[in-house]
């Protein structure tokens, strides 16, 4: 921790962000996405009930894994790479403690359907309570963010523009993200958004500061300490599962997605998909997503006819 490069620290307490460049060899890379399509089978299938879905199209539209670390889903190949790519020492490094605790553990993805995310904060503006960071399995570069935004409240221009829309153009906005095998940090403070046009995976954590001071409970939390999981742990990851998790700390039961097959759920699903192909011509700021809440431009359609950012 004492070495630790200073620019990459520099990076986040200015921008709010870095990034390290590629942190698993090519070989890790396809052995995860292998890893992670056989993650994406299982759940298609319906053998696996943690995962996510935001908006909620014709074909599962699967947006994120939860709970990578559970023995119904848990993936050799995908932990190894996440133990190859330094994170956890480099999120001791950057939050400056010893005693980390995994607060969330969760892969993004992007399948059937583009994706287009909502402005938001994971923390209180000016607080650092835990840092997230994102292992990119494909190249990725619509993660939007306002650089700096971690350090201040709204300011009243974007206050206005996030009334009329969640995903308004924000003033200074930009894209940030990483190819295949780089690993982003970002503070949970910082104001972001997820987009994607094209397949995407990232593997997603959320580490903060531990206290040393609360006692260690074993029960009830999610099965780090199987022998699966510790053989494949450096010393900082068996450090953390064997010492710092605590018992509310890991959100296991956060999410069941759910494709509804009642007849209403069919109709709704139907019709989601239906305006997000024909709204494709309007932009993602306009106020009509926001207000339907439920369906979002497809950007892959205009991406063919040259509209969009980027
Ligand atoms: O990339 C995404 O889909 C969501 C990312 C995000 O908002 C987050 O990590 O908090």
């Amino acid at each position: 921790m004492s070495n630790f490069p200073e620019n990459f620290k520099q990076s986040l307490e200015v921008n709010g962000y870095c990034l390290f460049k590629n942190v698993i060899s090519d070989r890790t890379v396809d052995l995860a996405r292998a890893a992670y399509q056989r993650m994406l089978c299982k759940i298609e299938a319906g053998g696996y009930p943690f995962f996510r879905i935001y908006d909620n199209y014709w074909l599962l539209n699967i947006a994120g894994i939860e709970h990578i670390f559970h023995p119904d889903i848990f993936e050799p190949d995908l932990f190894a790479a996440v133990v190859e790519s330094g994170l956890l020492p480099k999120a001791m490094g950057l939050l400056g403690t010893t005693t980390p605790v995994m607060l969330l553990n969760r892969i993004h993805c992007t399948t059937h359907y583009s994706h287009t995310g909502i402005w938001h904060r994971d923390a209180d503006a000016c607080t650092e309570p835990h840092l997230q960071m994102a292992l990119f399995l494909f190249d990725e570069d619509r993660f939007f963010v306002v650089p700096g935004s971690h350090q201040r409240e709204l300011s009243t221009e974007e206050n206005h523009l996030l009334s009329v829309s969640r995903m308004a153009c924000l003033p200074n906005q930009m894209t940030i993200g990483g190819q295949a095998g780089d690993l982003m940090f970002f503070k949970s403070s910082i104001l972001h958004r997820g987009s994607c046009i094209q397949q995407r995976a990232h593997v997603h954590f959320r580490i903060g500061k531990g206290d040393p001071q609360i006692p260690f409970q074993s029960e009830c939390r999610e099965e780090f300490g199987r022998r699966e999981v510790l053989d494949l742990c450096d010393e900082h990851w068996e450090k953390m599962f064997t010492c710092n998790m605590y018992d509310s700390q890991d959100s296991r039961k956060s999410v069941c997605g759910s494709s509804s097959n009642s007849s209403r759920g069919i109709l709704k699903r139907l019709m989601a998909t239906f305006l997000h192909h024909f709204l494709f011509l309007l932009p993602e700021s306009s106020p009509l997503f926001s207000r339907l809440q439920w369906v979002a431009p497809n950007l892959r359609l205009q991406k063919v006819f040259g509209l969009g950012r980027k």
